[in-house]
């Protein structure tokens, strides 16, 4: 089971991310996708790099806007895989043009 982050490391990483920010135990971010179908795309293209580093977001979907929230249930807090994934969020919604 990885490390959970203390709050330094975690503002650390953050900084990188500015589309991200702390919400208690978690990380979140929305996305606005250009048309429902895209961002169910961008959900589908998230689903398969969750299953890939074995680590899965909570998502919301409302119409065309997605909230993806991440935490290491296992570990009870943040962990590096948390920032990977959310980088991984913000590569594929980028390609989606969200
Ligand atoms: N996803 C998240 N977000 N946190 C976890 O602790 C977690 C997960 N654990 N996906 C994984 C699956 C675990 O259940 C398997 C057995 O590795």
């Amino acid at each position: 089971m990885a490390d959970t982050l203390d709050a330094a490391e975690v503002a650390d990483r953050l900084r990188g991310l500015p589309a991200w920010s702390r919400d208690g135990d978690q990380i979140r971010r929305q996305v606005t996708a250009p048309s429902f179908p895209a961002g169910i795309e961008v959900v589908a293209d998230v689903a398969r790099a969750a299953e890939d580093a074995d680590h899965h977001p909570d998502i919301d979907i409302r119409w065309r806007t997605l909230t993806f929230a991440l935490s290491t249930h296992s570990a009870g807090g943040l962990t590096g895989k948390d920032f990977d994934l959310a980088a991984t969020i913000d590569r594929i919604a980028a390609r989606h043009g969200a």
